[in-house]
């Protein structure tokens, strides 16, 4: 079968949409820094409906852990297949935004030039919560960390994004490349500022002067982004590839439902993604607290517990009557309440909307996959709900629940005893510790609950959180999770 390329978009079937324009054509203004799924189905879909008008913006796309997606995207001439798939039925688009794919590891000096190139006006990112290399409770960087560690010691071959972002706005500064935005599109609380943070504190234990370069160059908007994109699967690849007629190694498959808000703080000139339907806003915080916690919050909740259930897919665990019955409630009695509206929106919509969503049998979307790296996703999905709760004297009961959960899950066997493989940069820590505690429950409770990275000091030193906690975490070890769930809702 032939491969997708320029030459093939002709010939596509007239269903599949492609790029309106000529990508051979376009120039490169946006880097992006982490080539995965996510960002081709999201920030990379808004921008090939910009470049229709204003062949500026082309992406210059950057993967940092792996080559595997830069080198199928060069054998395509960077041209991919984004499917959607839901009760709406299926739609395929093939996208050419990314004009350029680079793998850091093989070519430092490429990508370091490219951030100094002053055509690169804008700066995406999007690499998990785990690779800003912080700790997640405080948002700093974390200076122990082994990536950190390197990239401070070898700065011109950083391994971490915040490694070559910086490395990048000190080619910058010495080529006086002008200013430049940085967007974070990952799921971390005040992406902009967290984010502005932890570089400056790489900055400084780089170069004298950079951090002040960097305050008077740069800005770091904030960022709500949301689309469920699974990893792809070897059946999508097939798929997609009857749809077409031709094979793209890297196709994308997601819900239909796309969500951009973002602070209209740009330090340089700025593609009009509104044109894609992104909103543009001066406070991006009430979309974030109610994103993080209603859609990312529930869904660790399905993870974690439907996991536990024998859940392989998350649109099983959320059409499991008792585990949906705890997120809605969860959602209803204790986040909503902690979460402003933001404007335009009606948060019990959503709420439904999000059970919907979460329900869609077509995105193969595995429990475990969402369950990875819980150690950096907890404090933004859960705790500070649960602290915000705690402030107004309200109580958490079900939320300490899928704290429970996430302690039975990460300790490495499920209810029936079987190994679950942790993916997780505290992986080696929870072994430890089950290791230490013999994995008697309370005892193992205790020591999940004394790490500060994930509870902060305050939710550490809480009694009655740790109380609470505890009993769930012993309750989940003696009657498992269906049992446990059941007495949760009262419905035992
Ligand atoms: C998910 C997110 O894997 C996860 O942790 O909760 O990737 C989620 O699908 C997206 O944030 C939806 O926008």
């Amino acid at each position: 079968m032939n491969r997708l390329g320029l030459t093939a978009l002709p010939r596509l079937p007239p269903a599949v949409a492609r790029p309106a324009y000529d990508p051979a054509a376009v120039a490169v203004g946006i880097l992006h820094l982490g080539l995965g799924a996510f960002h081709r189905a999201h920030q990379a879909v808004y921008t090939d409906t910009v470049l229709a008008r204003d062949p500026q913006w082309g992406i210059c796309g950057v993967s940092l852990k792996t080559a595997r997606a830069t080198e199928a995207l060069r054998a395509q001439q960077s041209l991919y297949t984004v499917v959607t798939r839901g009760e709406e039925g299926v739609t395929a688009r093939v996208v050419g935004s990314v004009r350029e794919a680079l793998f850091a590891g093989a070519d430092h000096a490429g990508v370091i030039a490219r951030l100094a190139d002053p055509r690169i006006r804008v700066i995406t990112a999007t690499v998990t919560e785990k690779g800003y290399c912080h700790d997640p409770a405080t948002g700093a960087l974390n200076t122990a960390h082994p990536d950190v560690v390197h990239d401070v010691a070898y700065p011109n071959a950083p391994r971490s994004a915040v490694g070559m972002l910086v490395a990048g706005f000190s080619a910058r500064r010495a080529a006086a490349a002008g200013p430049v935005t940085f967007v974070c599109c990952d799921n971390l609380p005040h992406n902009g500022g967290t984010v502005a943070g932890i570089v400056r504190a790489f900055a400084d234990a780089r170069e004298s002067g950079l951090a002040a370069w960097i305050d008077a160059n740069v800005t770091f908007p904030s960022t709500m982004v949301d689309r469920i994109v699974p990893a792809t699967q070897p059946s999508d690849v097939d798929d997609v590839a009857r749809i077409l007629g031709v094979h793209d190694a890297v196709p994308v498959v997601a819900e239909a439902f796309t969500q951009w808000v973002i602070e209209d703080r740009f330090a340089a000139a700025r593609p009009s993604w509104e044109e894609g339907g992104a909103q543009m806003v001066g406070d991006v915080a009430p979309f974030e607290t109610m994103k993080l916690r209603l859609l990312n919050g529930s869904h660790s909740t399905l993870a974690y517990a439907g996991f536990l259930l024998g859940h392989e897919y998350a649109w099983q665990a959320a059409l499991d009557p008792q585990l949906a019955a705890l997120v809605e409630r969860q959602m209803a009695v204790e986040i909503m309440p902690t979460v402003q509206t933001p404007p335009g929106i009606d948060l019990r919509h959503y709420c439904a909307q999000l059970m919907q969503r979460f329900r869609n049998p077509a995105l193969p979307h595995r429990t475990a996959q969402i369950a990875m790296d819980g150690s950096q996703k907890l404090p933004q999905r859960w705790l500070g709900t649960v602290r915000d709760r705690v402030r107004a004297g309200a109580t958490y009961d079900l939320l300490a629940f899928s704290v429970a959960a996430w302690i039975r899950y990460a300790s490495g066997r499920d209810d029936e005893g079987k190994s679950i493989a942790i993916a997780d940069p505290l992986a080696a820590t929870f072994a430890q510790i089950v290791r230490d505690t013999h994995a008697a429950p309370l005892n193992l409770a205790d020591a999940f609950l004394d790490l500060h990275q994930v509870f902060g000091t305050d939710l550490s030193a809480s009694s009655v959180f740790r109380h609470t906690v505890r009993a769930k975490v012993s309750a989940l070890f003696r009657d498992g999770m269906r049992v446990s769930l059941a007495r949760q809702l009262g419905d035992v």
